[in-house]
Parts: structure tokens; C-alpha cells; sequence
């Protein structure tokens, strides 16, 4: 008998305590199905913006929490509040503190109000942004909102228990792991494994070998698209067959089971952990027959779409009405012949149901308080500046007309407060009295307080940031030693490898032939194919293992193959990576490195520079172009000792180019966010990146012949761009600036325009109208003379150069057209 199981699977608990904790259960069930009932109203009634709840999955996720064990990884989606209840990570008060968006993480765990409502997390990090032990503590990696974008992630999060218990060097890792044993748990809705990074992360897993629990919440519908049209035959096990491990080959243990189950749902959950936990074996469970009972989110309503039927059998199946069933109907007969129950009548649920509603209801009005209260505050000073202003001032009843307006706003937030404060000031903006200063204040330090709440932590703020380590110039030996710039990386990787036990390289051809131009040959053969690994054509995940991975303490160094192909992974860099830090108030981080190669060949998809779509898509994470092996080197060995995320772009036709090689491999640093003169000049700053100033200095040459001297400038890092301020002082001297990009118009170069010119005020120190050189506005076409007449070639920068000087000085620079 089923019951049976139960029981003999709760490690042989006594009646009275496997009793508590099956009442304990469902009061957490009917916890936070209150918190869905009653979300939903504060939505419906303005209080909060948007509401997406954990309603009709409660049972399943009491199951999940049964197995999960400190230490484990979550990467889920927005059902999963009875998850985190269940585990103590999240109250009802922090529920709606969430939904209300309070900008605080004591009130607001998840993310401090930057996250709407039902993105869940933990605290991997102290309040020095230090690791905390992630052994001794659940872990939830950050939810993101775009569907199936967990699923990358939970790959690498899984992938870093294999590392821990396989890779000798890493056993003393005991922040992170206990020998591999921790399981990494996926959750994902039924219609987002329509994704293709669903599908993805699932083959990959199953080639990687790595403990993770795929958990699907089936409801059979995609806001309002029923199964039908999302999944062929209906259902994602059925389809995925093919992936059941047999004698012979590897592969998933995929279980099915129905979400209403509480009985079936423990005694699967026990399995599944053991499976992927002992075994490392990825277990995929199929949780059917889930429901919906307030439909998809506060933005619609499920009747417009599910018939009479459907509506039935989802309230006939909600699986806390049939745990309510189970709970009533539970009998079992001891060794004395007694018959065991639950409970004795009805009563006594629906009293803890009253409990509950209570509890919700009293946590509700907290989180609304505590909200509210730190406004109410801010409105009370408001409402006195502006009366003391108004008193001195001339404009005195526009300034009470102000003040009118924000004491009979009913529920006001922080921009109420700052709309009257700064309004006001505009009427007193001739006036002077010393009330003035006060509102002034005022409002800057309430500008200050909502740039804390919401835009801090977009990169490390720690002691680690990237941007604190200074440069360490490479040395040389007294014998020059030039190589093919590939020996360079090679050599430096070999440093790196052996300096960081926790750092591994992995990519496509990045294992067994060492990458396709060598930068990482033999080093598989040193350091092992867990360190040194080839993946298969998966840009995504191959993103997803490395932010998995550096989650959990280890220092990936994910390779894309070539720049234009990381397009496949830039929804997960921009979705994941780059906001992790952001989205979390820094409580969690993936100092992933990513290393790819990329300009100047020849070819619509092999020659791209797409760095303005790049920069504009990755902002929280550092875009560093080297523009040769040793730069390149220096930024691997710089990445290193910080916490911070990069893209790392090598030049394609570089790695058979000499270099000479440094001695103190794996040591020499490249600083980031410093740019570097290459060539002194007086009459214009050229500015460029990459291989673009192979053809920039070949111009300068050529320019120097009619006495043009330009002074050119290699940026090195994009982002962050010249922290220093240097490139002004460029301009200071020429007068004049010309910025050339392989980039599309209005890419790069635009940025670039707005750093020097706005940021750097280099504006006022031009004499000539600023330029920028770029590519054509389509891909390079194929061939050299494709590549010539595609991007800015030594021709097209000596003319643009000289354009300038001849608008300058027509006497001296005669047109040359
Ligand atoms: C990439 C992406 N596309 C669309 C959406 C909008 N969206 C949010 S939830 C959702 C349906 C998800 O359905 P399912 O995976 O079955 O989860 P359920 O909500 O039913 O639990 C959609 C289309 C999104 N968030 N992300
Ligand atoms: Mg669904």
C-alpha cells in the first residue's frame, strides 16, 4: 500500500511525529496558498504592481523540500514559494514585502525590491561580499523572469558537485562541497520546456553525467496555450524517452508522478535525490496533474480560456484538496489493533486552516506597515519643508498647492515625495532663505537613497572589484624569445592551471586538441579532462555550466568558439550573468570568465564585431579587447584574483603573430578599465581597439609622410571604459578626435563618443567636429576584397585623418577629392 511506503520511507518516524510533520505540512500549504489569495488582492486592489503565485503547486514542492538538503542548489521559477516556505527560507511577511517591492534585503530577502514578487533566493555572500559556507546552508541560485533562462544555470550548478568530488586538488574545498554529494534542483513550467535552452541543458546534462533533478510543474497550459500546441504528444516525458538509461548507455531516470500525490510525491522525491545524489545520475520527474486555481497571474483570468470541465477537475484536483482528503480519510491499524489517524474530526484542520489564514493575514498588514512607514516618514518631512519654504517664499500657494497634493495622497510612494520636493524647488528657484538649502538637501540625499535601493551592486563593490588591481608589467628575459602569440596563451593558461586548482577551461575543441588555434594545447593531458574539457555546440549552456559553476566557488573559463557565435549565449549573459550581482543586492555572484576570439577575418558570420549590440546587452559584467596575446594574457591573470564577470574577446589573427614571452607567466597583469598610448601625435587622437590598430599604426605611418602626427589610443577594455579619464587629456592636446570601429554606425563608436564627450566633458576641447570610422551597416561580406570594402580599412583611416586636418588647414592639407 502506498500509505505503507510513506511511512517506512520517513526513516521510521513514530505515528505522532510522521503525524506533526504531515500537519505541518499542510499548514504550510495552506500558508502560502493564502499568500497567493490574498497577493492577488493586493494587486487587484493597487497595492502592489504584478502578482505571479505558487497556487495549485504547493504539494509537490513540500515533497522537493523533504529531499533537498543543505548544501543543494535550486535554480527554479516563480512557483516555488511553498518551496522556499517549506525550507524557512521565505515567511509570508517577506512574500509580501517582495510583492510590495520594499527596497529593503532585510525586508525583502530575494532581492531588496529590484525583483518583482516570486524570484526567490539566497544569501551566498556576507555583508563584506565574502562566501558564506553554501554547505551549511540551503541554496537558492536567483531566479530570472524570461522562461527556461534557469535552465543553463542549473546545468553548471550541477556540474560543480562532479568537479568537487572528482577533482583531487579541490578536496579541501569544504565551503562549497561536501565530496560532489550536493543535488542541483530544477524547476521549470510545463510550456517552458518548449524552449530550446530546455532542451539544451536536458542533452547536456545527460552527456555530463551530473546530479540534477529536473522537476517539471505540468498544468497543461502556458499562460493560455493548453499542452497541444506546446509539446508534441503532449507531454514532455513521453517525448523524452529516449533519454531512460538502460543496461548499456547512460542517461536520465525519468519518473512520472501526479502533483496531487503527497504519498507517491515523498516517496518519489526520496528516490530521485538518492539517484542523482549517490550516483550522480540526472533524474528527471514529470509532476502532472497540477492546476492553476487563480489562473496564470494577476494580469488575466483563466476563464477566458479553460473551458467548464477544465475549471471542475481543477478544483476537484487541487493537490491541497487532496491532501485535505488524504489527511481526513487516513487510517491505519498499529500492532495493538488501535486505529492511528491524522486527526480526529474535521475541526481540528479547519482550525489550523484558520490559523493560517490568520497568520497570513497579520504577516500581510506587517510587510504593509514596515513598507509604508519608512515612506510615511519621508512624507512627514516633506510636508514640513515645503511648509517652511512656502512660508518665506512668494510662490507660497503654489508650494501649499504641493503640499496639498501629497498629504491627500492615500497610500503615496517615494516618487510622490521627490515630485513635490522637486517641483517646489522650481518656485523658489530665484528666491533665497536658508529653508532653501534644507529642501535642496533633501531631495539630493533622497536622490542618493533610491540610486543605493536600486542601482548599486551592478558590479563588485567588494575588495575584490577588477578594477582595484593594478597592472603588472610582463618581464622579459635578457635573450629575446619571440613565439607565436598562441604559446603566449598557452603557456599562461598552463600558469593559471596550475596556480588555481579551481579553475577549468571548457569550450568546443577546447579539450583533446587544445582549441581550435592552440591556446590551450596539451593541457588536457596535464590537467585532466574534468579540467581541460570539450564541450559539445552549445553556446548557451556552455555559458550556463560556467555560471553554475562559479556560483559554487569554482573559477571557470567558458570558451566560445568565435565572437559571432556567442549570440547564442548572449540572452543568458544578459538575462543571467550580467544582472546576478545587480539582482541580488550582492548576495550572490558568478565571476565567470569568458574567453572568445573574434575581428577581422573574413566572412559574414566570421568576421563580426558586433560590440555595440555586445556592450549594450552585458552591462554588470567587464568587455575587455586585448589587442594582442600578452594584453590578452594579462586580463586572464587580472580576472583571476577579482569576482567579477567578463567577455574576454582575443583577436582572431593574432595567435600566429610573434609576441615575446614573458617569464613570469601567469602573474603579468593587464588593468582594467585603463586605456594605453601606442603612438604619441599631436594632431588628432585616434582612438580604436583590437585588431582594428594593426591598420590604425600602419595608417600613422603613412600619415606621418604629410606631416600628420596622430597620437593613437588603445582603449583595451569597453567595459568599463577609461576609468582614469585619460583620453581627454588626449584631447586636451590635439584638439581633435577620431574614433574608428569595426563595429557597425552607431555601435561601439557611440559609446565610445559618449564616454569621451559627455563623460569626459571632451567636448570643449575639439576644434574639429568629432568622427567616427566604421564598418559599413551589414555584416563583412566574404573575401578580402569583401572585408575591404566592408570595414575601415589603412586607406579609409588615412583618409578620414586626413579630412579632418584639410577642414583644419585646406592650405597646408589640399583636398585630396
Ligand atoms: C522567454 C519568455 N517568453 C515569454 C514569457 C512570458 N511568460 C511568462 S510565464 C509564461 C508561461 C509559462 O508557462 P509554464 O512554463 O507552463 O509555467 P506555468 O506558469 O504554467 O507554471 C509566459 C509565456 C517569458 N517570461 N519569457
Ligand atoms: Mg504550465
Amino acid at each position: 500500500m502506498t500509505q505503507n511506503t510513506a511511512i517506512s520511507s520517513s526513516t521510521e518516524l513514530s505515528f505522532n511525529d510522521f503525524r506533526e510533520e504531515v500537519l505541518n505540512d499542510y499548514k504550510i500549504a495552506r500558508i502560502s496558498r493564502e499568500c497567493s489569495l490574498l497577493g492577488r488582492r493586493e494587486v487587484l486592489t493597487g497595492k502592489a504592481k504584478f502578482g505571479i503565485f505558487g497556487d495549485g503547486k504547493e504539494v509537490p514542492q513540500l515533497a522537493m523540500a523533504k529531499a533537498f538538503q543543505k548544501g543543494d542548489f535550486r535554480s527554479g521559477y516563480y512557483r516555488d514559494q511553498t518551496f522556499m516556505m517549506a525550507l524557512g527560507e521565505l515567511t509570508a511577511q517577506q512574500f509580501f514585502a517582495g510583492l510590495y517591492g520594499h527596497p529593503s534585503i532585510e525586508a525583502d530577502p530575494m532581492s531588496a525590491g529590484r525583483q518583482m514578487g516570486g524570484h526567490f533566493a539566497t544569501h551566498s555572500l556576507d555583508e563584506n561580499g565574502d562566501w558564506k559556507n553554501l554547505t551549511k546552508q540551503y541554496n537558492s541560485s536567483a531566479d530570472i523572469s524570461p522562461t527556461a533562462g534557469q535552465m543553463p544555470r542549473l546545468l553548471g550548478l550541477a556540474q560543480a558537485s562532479k568537479i568537487y568530488r572528482n577533482v583531487k586538488e579541490l578536496e579541501n574545498a569544504s565551503n562549497f562541497s561536501t565530496k560532489g554529494n550536493e543535488v542541483a534542483w530544477g524547476t521549470i513550467g510545463n510550456a517552458s520546456t518548449s524552449e530550446g535552452i530546455f532542451f539544451e541543458t536536458i542533452n547536456a546534462a545527460g552527456v555530463l553525467q551530473v546530479p540534477m533533478v529536473m522537476n517539471i510543474w505540468d498544468d497543461e497550459y502556458g499562460i493560455s496555450v493548453h499542452a497541444k500546441y506546446q509539446t508534441t504528444k503532449e507531454s514532455i516525458s513521453e517525448i523524452l524517452k529516449g533519454f531512460q538509461r538502460d543496461e548499456k548507455n547512460n542517461g536520465y531516470e525519468i519518473i512520472v508522478v501526479n502533483g496531487w500525490d503527497y504519498v507517491q510525491l515523498i516517496d518519489v522525491y526520496n528516490r530521485a535525490a538518492k539517484i542523482a545524489r549517490e550516483e550522480h545520475i540526472p533524474v528527471l520527474i514529470h509532476v502532472k496533474e497540477l492546476t492553476q486555481p487563480q489562473g496564470h497571474s494577476t494580469s488575466g483570468s483563466h476563464e477566458r480560456y479553460k473551458d467548464a470541465n477544465r475549471l471542475k477537475w481543477e478544483q476537484e484536483f487541487d493537490c491541497i484538496v487532496k491532501m485535505r482528503s488524504w489527511i481526513l480519510d487516513f487510517e491505519l491499524e498499529d500492532g495493538n489493533g488501535e486505529t492511528l489517524k491524522f486527526v480526529n474530526s474535521e475541526e481540528e484542520l479547519i482550525f489550523l486552516e484558520k490559523e493560517a489564514k490568520k497568520h497570513v493575514s497579520a504577516a500581510k498588514r506587517n510587510a504593509w506597515d514596515a513598507y509604508l512607514d519608512e515612506i510615511k516618514d519621508e512624507v512627514k518631512i516633506t510636508l514640513s519643508l515645503l511648509e517652511s519654504v512656502a512660508s518665506k517664499s512668494s510662490n507660497s500657494a503654489f508650494i501649499l498647492k504641493l503640499k496639498n497634493e501629497l498629504e491627500t495622497i492615500a497610500e503615496p510612494i517615494r516618487k510622490d515625495v521627490l515630485i513635490a520636493a522637486r517641483k517646489a524647488l522650481r518656485y523658489i528657484k530665484d528666491e533665497t532663505f536658508t529653508e532653501k538649502a534644507a529642501l535642496q538637501n533633501f531631495i539630493k540625499n533622497k536622490i542618493n537613497q533610491g540610486f543605493d535601493f536600486f542601482s548599486t551592486h551592478l558590479v563588485s563593490e567588494t575588495e575584490l572589484a577588477t578594477t582595484n588591481i593594478s597592472s603588472e608589467a610582463p618581464i622579459y628575459s635578457s635573450e629575446k624569445n619571440l613565439v607565436d602569440a598562441r604559446v603566449i596563451m598557452r603557456d599562461n593558461f598552463d600558469a593559471i592551471l596550475k596556480k588555481y586548482p579551481e579553475v577549468l577551461i571548457f569550450g568546443e575543441d577546447a579539450g583533446f586538441i587544445g582549441d581550435v588555434n592552440q591556446g590551450l594545447e596539451g593541457l588536457q593531458e596535464k590537467y585532466g579532462e574534468l579540467r581541460v574539457s570539450d564541450t559539445g555546440i552549445r553556446e548557451a549552456t556552455i555559458i550556463g555550466q560556467g555560471i553554475g559553476m562559479a556560483m559554487r566557488g569554482l573559477r571557470p573559463i567558458a570558451e566560445i568558439q568565435y565572437l559571432d557565435y556567442l549570440l547564442y549565449a548572449l540572452q543568458i549573459m544578459s538575462d543571467d550573468l550580467a544582472t546576478l550581482r545587480y539582482r541580488t543586492v550582492g548576495k550572490q555572484k558568478a565571476p565567470l570568465i569568458i574567453r572568445t576570439r573574434g575581428h577581422r577575418l573574413e566572412g559574414i558570420w566570421h568576421s563580426g564585431s558586433p560590440m555595440g549590440g555586445i556592450i549594450n546587452n552585458v552591462r554588470g559584467m567587464h568587455v575587455l579587447v586585448p589587442r594582442n596575446m600578452t594584453k590578452a594574457a594579462g586580463f586572464y591573470n587580472t580576472l583571476l584574483e577579482g569576482d567579477d564577470p567578463a567577455l574576454v574577446i582575443e583577436c582572431l589573427n593574432g595567435y600566429r603573430l610573434k609576441e615575446e614571452l614573458p617569464t613570469n607567466l601567469g602573474d603579468f597583469k593587464t588593468a582594467i578599465g585603463e586605456i594605453e598610448i601606442i603612438k604619441e601625435g599631436k594632431d588628432i587622437t585616434v582612438v580604436s581597439y583590437g585588431s582594428t590598430l594593426k591598420l590604425v599604426e600602419e595608417a600613422a605611418k603613412e600619415l606621418q609622410q604629410v606631416d600628420i602626427d596622430i597620437e593613437i589610443i588603445d582603449i583595451q577594455s569597453l567595459l568599463p571604459f577609461d576609468i582614469n579619464h585619460e583620453t581627454v587629456k588626449s584631447i586636451v592636446k590635439t584638439n581633435r578626435l577620431l574614433i574608428v570601429d569595426e563595429d557597425v554606425p552607431g555601435g561601439a563608436s557611440a559609446y565610445l563618443l559618449q564616454e569621451i564627450l559627455e563623460n569626459q566633458n571632451g567636448y570643449q576641447y575639439l576644434d574639429s567636429k568629432p568622427k567616427t570610422l566604421t564598418s559599413k551597416a551589414h555584416r563583412p561580406a566574404y573575401g578580402t576584397d569583401g572585408d575591404y570594402f566592408s570595414k575601415p580599412s589603412v586607406e579609409d583611416i588615412f583618409e578620414a585623418a586626413y579630412k579632418i586636418m584639410h577642414e583644419a588647414n585646406p592650405t597646408k592639407y589640399k583636398s585630396l577629392y
